[in-house]
């Protein structure tokens, strides 16, 4: 998998005007810090960055709003890598912030989906990610292959700085080629979730929670429901609810609680202990198979098993659905959500 990504990105480079990660492998594997630029989904798929760099290749990694960099006043040295991440390739914000760190000498590594764009052009090596044209404005599977082609990059920094172990990589490797499978199971869950979705078109808050890789997918999820539902939504990390976000929760409040079965499955059994204490309605994303939480929950949607560090690649999908079916329900139009713009270029 590895090599035919790397020969693809290669191809790639021949007409983009990108160059492939193979040329710049050396230069990741010596990188002594990365820093992850983007906006909205972009930026969610950048969490997630960081949880696998830093855990496959322990490279030290800062993941920034483009939208706050490009203003502040930030250390950026030539030795610093910086990847930005875009699925138009023309987010205004995005664009600056690469030119901010390219003033400063550090180089440019891009993911973008659009073939040719401002970003793509503005960066010193890349790789596409193909995911086709997004018809509506929200990002949906940008966000999957922004995150495949990231977990893919970390894997290669990681074999090559010798901090991701062969066995553990070849596991990998092997759970890769399953994911297309899994995702189709996923969409398979559609008539579940607008079940759920029927149940709760008409709340007016919801809370996402998630930890460790599920944390982005929480802030994600939240996201998807604002942008085309218009409900008020938020994500946090599951471990952060008791410092403040534990307060919202009544009857009233939807919590979408992300619980599959990973390192930390048992501290996510006591978050949503925490809200059905307070009366909080659970929705729970959980493994296959899995009964515990299930047993506490008012609504639970099962994806398949899958290692931890792959499960946003599914976990997302039960809440891009969710969202979309409220949106329909609530007579909102999904691929032009008001307010928004595809490219926010400025
Ligand atoms: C960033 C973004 C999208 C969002 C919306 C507005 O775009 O925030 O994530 O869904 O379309 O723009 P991009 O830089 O990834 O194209």
């Amino acid at each position: 998998i590895l090599d035919s990504m790397r020969g693809r990105m290669i191809a790639d480079s021949d007409h983009l005007m990108m160059s492939g990660i193979r040329e710049y492998e050396n230069k990741f594997a010596k990188a002594k810090r990365i820093i992850i630029v983007a906006c909205g989904t972009s930026w969610h798929a950048g969490l997630v960055a960081e949880y696998l760099i830093e855990d496959f290749a322990r490279i030290p990694v800062e993941v920034e709003y483009a939208s706050e960099f490009r203003y502040r006043n930030p250390i950026i040295t030539e030795k610093d890598i910086v990847i930005a991440i875009s699925q138009s390739g023309e987010t205004a914000d995005t664009l600056a912030a690469i030119e901010l760190a390219k003033s400063k000498g550090a180089t440019i590594f891009g993911i973008c989906n659009v073939v040719g764009s401002s970003i793509a052009r503005a960066t010193d090596a890349g790789a596409y990610t193909h995911a086709g044209p997004e018809i509506g404005v929200a990002s949906t599977k940008a966000f999957t292959a922004q995150v495949t082609v990231l977990t893919l990059i970390a894997m290669i920094i990681g074999k090559k700085r010798g901090t991701l172990e062969e066995t553990k990589l070849r596991q990998l490797m092997v759970e890769l080629e399953t994911i297309p499978a899994k995702v189709e199971q996923c969409l398979q869950l559609d008539d579940q979730i607008k079940t759920i979705a029927a149940k709760y078109k008409d709340a007016t808050n919801f809370i996402y929670l998630g930890r460790g890789y599920n944390y982005p997918v929480a802030l994600e999820g939240a996201l998807k429901l604002k942008e085309i539902s218009y409900i008020h939504a938020e994500g946090y990390p599951a471990a952060e609810m008791k410092h403040g976000p534990i307060a919202l929760i009544d009857e009233q409040m939807p919590v979408v609680v992300i619980a599959t079965k990973d390192s930390s499955y048992e501290k996510v059994v006591s978050n949503v202990q925490e809200v059905r204490a307070r009366k909080g309605k659970v929705i729970a994303v959980v493994t296959e198979g899995d009964t515990t939480i299930p047993s506490m929950a008012d609504y639970v949607i099962e994806i398949p098993e899958t290692s931890e560090h792959l499960m946003p690649l599914l976990s997302v999908i039960p809440l891009q659905l969710l969202s979309y079916h409220i949106a329909v329900m609530r007579g909102c139009n999904v691929d032009q959500p008001r307010n928004l713009a595809k490219s926010v270029t400025v």
